[in-house]
């Protein structure tokens, strides 16, 4: 009986170790991978675009076995930051314009689906009655856009210990002139109000926080709020906020969009350049997210 049961666990493990080294291909970058970190994937706020794309994934590349665990941007970046002070292996859920590819050596892995997306771009989105309303707010606001090293500048700060407003104020004393084209015949105003919504994603809060500044500048009150992603559509969709500099499009907030759509005015790009997708240190040997694939 013992010398059966034996036998059949042994069998076992050669028909286990026959499909793992099949399965791999005998590539061994990528053997075991998805054991080293447990099958997981480090994400972060559930309403995200990112989120959504990196179900997809797990979808369309068959990894099936694989999980994605939610928290917030800064869970996520503590863990990374753990696992590089330790060499460890993680893969993350990861985005440009972003201080970490600053702080960290960091890379892409290929996505030859395509799930991602291409390229895309930040937009500025008002609530559809908005710019009747304050057409002067509106005309700034659709003047507002800068490059993903301005955005960069700013979020370095922010991580370097300064306050949000502190960096967005310092951000602006220095590029006066990109500032003055963004209030071309902007005129200044007297207590008036603007209510920014925004996410506390590192690029929103820098992209947001210039925003508001420039806007106390022109005499406006300013009022953020600090929103979940999907709140933060439905709140510009009501009403409740005026207008977000916010919007990853033409992929990652497109259901959002698509869901508000007849309550919102999208005035177009104020920053070209983002990207979108799985990203590891560079210290490991994985390089395209086909390589997480062990089945
Ligand atoms: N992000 C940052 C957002 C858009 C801005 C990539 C985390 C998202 O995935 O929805």
């Amino acid at each position: 009986m013992k010398k059966i049961s034996l036998a059949i666990v042994a069998l076992f493990v050669v028909i286990g170790m026959a499909l793992s080294g099949c399965g791999n291909k005998g590539n061994d970058k990528n053997e075991f991978i998805g054991d080293k970190v447990n099958h997981t994937i480090t994400g972060i706020d559930p309403g995200s675009g990112i989120m959504k794309a990196t179900d997809q994934v797990i979808k369309d590349y068959g990894l099936s076995d694989w999980k994605v665990q939610s928290g917030s941007e800064s869970t996520m970046t503590a863990s990374l930051d753990k696992a590089i002070k330790n060499k460890k292996p993680i893969i993350i859920t990861g985005w440009t314009p972003h201080w970490m590819f600053s702080k960290y050596d960091l890379k892409y892995l290929e996505d030859p689906k395509g799930v991602y997306g291409k390229d895309e771009e930040i937009h500025t989105v008002i609530n559809k009655n908005f710019a009747k309303k304050d057409p002067n707010a509106t005309k700034f606001l659709d003047q507002f856009n800068w490059s993903p090293d301005d955005m960069g500048k700013v979020m370095l700060d922010i991580q370097g210990g300064k306050s949000e407003q502190e960096a967005a104020k310092a951000w602006i004393k220095a590029n006066q002139d990109k500032v003055n084209q963004w209030k071309k015949g902007v005129n200044k105003v007297n207590g008036k109000t603007v209510k920014l919504a925004y996410v506390s994603w590192a690029s929103e809060i820098a992209s947001t926080n210039v925003v508001a500044e420039v806007l106390r500048d022109l005499g406006y009150n300013v009022n953020l709020e600090q929103l979940g992603a999907g709140q933060m559509f439905a709140g510009l969709a009501k009403g409740s906020d005026d207008a977000i500099v916010a919007a990853w499009l033409p992929s990652t907030h497109a259901d959002y969009m698509n869901q508000f759509n007849n309550k919102l005015t999208d005035l177009g790009t104020n920053l070209k350049g983002t990207k979108l997708g799985l990203v590891v240190p560079k210290y490991m040997k994985i390089n395209s997210i086909e390589d997480l694939k062990t089945k």
